[in-house]
């Protein structure tokens, strides 16, 4: 399968009356308030915290856990956590995971002094590491302290990942930044935005996300990008039932934007849930389902909204227990992705991978495991596709193959592009937007060549090169434009 590499993003009628209507509310200073947030407001008038699960068997769901074999079986040396989805591209599986020395010097936390680094694996069960993805920032930068707890989203050609970004010690517990990065391919190499996507919001009141942003999930909908997110604030919890026993609880956020890359805006209806540890979100039906962890009174729930803010109780993970880290809840699941999605209410949980909190050996460590769906009529049987397939027309296996004919520098780029080739052949050097705008293109015939690109808007965008007399030979490298450079 090709993939279309480049779609116009038509804006709909629709989109533009919920901006409006968004748009009311916040100039009328009326506050929207979610589904969710008006059952907690009930849960305290009624002075108890007793929640209404509806008795639907197809939105149950029971789980069962492997552990992993290959590179990450558990290993005491090793902390890895928080894993991304599983993508499936050429026909192996990829994972994207939080990673460091379980006595790693300095660490304050497991999820301190991270890198991100990513595995691939033929069957889902034996998987080999390939090492950092992304890694932490210089001195100074925004995420030199940690970068952690990451996504993995794929749309139209690029491979993006969204990850927790701490710039020193406070930003491990709070007061952190939602970064990304972007490639063609699973195997990087990962280019950073220059700024965070997201961050807590600044307000004198408590409110659900004035102190950290954790967890970010980007789901494509209704032609939107959905950024999900876990938010942590200064309010006063009112059905607080929480991991190792604290009175917390943990909130949901959604942010939209029209491009993968944002800006990203945050609901009017914020917040979408009033429990949930870790994002774990799905597309169902016409709408987005998801499931909740502790952190608040509809743990081990089941939802789903129409509209991705309004979101309802529709089931329940089977013999789940609160607080029992031993049971097969799916902590911190990163869930399969197929490339054809079945939406029957809770098929996007097939299989995935999770983590798991131990003190075996003597320390305390986390390891990955699969997970799995007990319903056998679930798990998706994908052996007959590839999955995300990077053909040769496209940029991805380019970039990886032929690195050596393309050489362009800085990037991030302020104006000056410098475009090097090694084959004395004219070529047409075009610059496309992440949406498929060509934006700037010119014909080269020396190997040595800069471009100007001050005209150009700052974004993410792909350098393309095609041989002016053969057009199956082209080569292609993605950049950052950044003005502020
Ligand atoms: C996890 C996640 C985030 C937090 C920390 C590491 O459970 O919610 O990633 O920052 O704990």
């Amino acid at each position: 399968m090709i993939h279309k590499l480049f779609k116009i993003e038509m804006i709909k009628t629709t989109n533009l009356l919920f901006g409006l209507i968004c748009i009311t509310f916040v100039a009328s200073g009326q506050v929207s308030k979610s589904s969710a947030t008006l059952r907690l407001e009930q849960y305290d008038q009624n002075g108890n915290c007793n929640v209404a699960i509806p008795s639907n068997p197809e939105w149950n769901i029971t789980f069962d856990r492997f552990n992993l074999k290959g590179d990450l079986a558990p290993n005491v040396r090793f902390t890895r956590r928080d894993p991304s989805s599983v993508l499936k591209v050429d026909g192996k599986y990829y994972v994207w995971y939080s990673y460091s020395l379980t006595d790693g010097p300095g660490k304050n936390a497991p999820w301190d002094l991270n890198d991100l680094y990513y595995a691939s694996s033929s069957d889902g069960d034996t998987w080999e590491e390939h090492g950092p993805a992304v890694e932490r920032g210089p001195a100074g930068s925004f995420d030199h302290r940690s970068v952690f707890t990451t996504e993995v989203f794929y749309h139209e050609g690029i491979f993006y990942l969204v990850y927790q970004a701490a710039a020193n010690i406070e930003g491990i517990y709070g007061k952190n930044t939602i970064a990304m990065a972007s490639a063609t391919s699973p195997h990087g190499p990962w280019t950073k935005l220059n700024n965070p996507i997201l961050e807590p919001t600044d307000s004198n009141t408590p409110v659900f996300d004035n102190n950290a942003v954790h967890d970010p999930c980007i789901l494509y909908f209704k032609n939107k990008f959905h950024l999900f997110y876990k938010g942590e604030g200064n309010e006063t919890p009112i059905c607080g039932v929480g991991v190792w026993g604290l009175n917390k609880q943990v909130k949901w956020g959604v942010a939209i934007s029209d491009n993968p890359t944002g800006p990203f805006i945050k609901s009017p209806y914020n917040p979408i849930t009033n429990t949930g540890h870790e994002v774990c979100v799905w597309k169902s039906g016409e709408g987005i389902a998801l499931m909740l962890h502790q952190d608040g009174p509809e743990f081990g729930t089941i939802q789903y909204a129409e509209d991705a803010v309004n979101f309802e109780i529709k089931g329940k993970v089977n013999e789940f227990v609160l607080m029992d880290y031993s049971s097969d809840y799916p902590e911190a699941a990163g869930l399969y992705r197929p490339v054809s999605e079945d939406v029957s209410p809770v098929s996007g949980v097939s299989w995935g991978l999770c983590h798991t909190l131990t003190r075996e050996q003597g320390k305390f460590w986390m390891y990955l495991k699969r997970f799995e769906n007990t319903n056998k009529q679930l798990i998706v049987n994908d052996a007959d596709n590839e999955g995300i397939v990077t053909d040769s027309n496209t940029l991805s296996v380019i970039d990886l193959n032929d690195d050596n004919e393309l050489q362009i520098y800085p990037n991030p780029v302020k104006d000056i592009m410098n475009i090097n080739f090694k084959k004395p052949v004219t070529y047409l050097v075009e610059v496309i937007s992440l949406m498929g705008a060509i934006v700037q293109k010119e014909i080269y015939d020396t190997t040595t060549n800069t471009m100007n690109l001050s005209q150009v808007k700052d974004g993410f965008y792909i350098l393309r090169l095609t041989n002016k007399n053969n057009k199956n030979e082209s080569y292609s490298k993605s950049f950052v434009k950044n003005s502020s450079e």
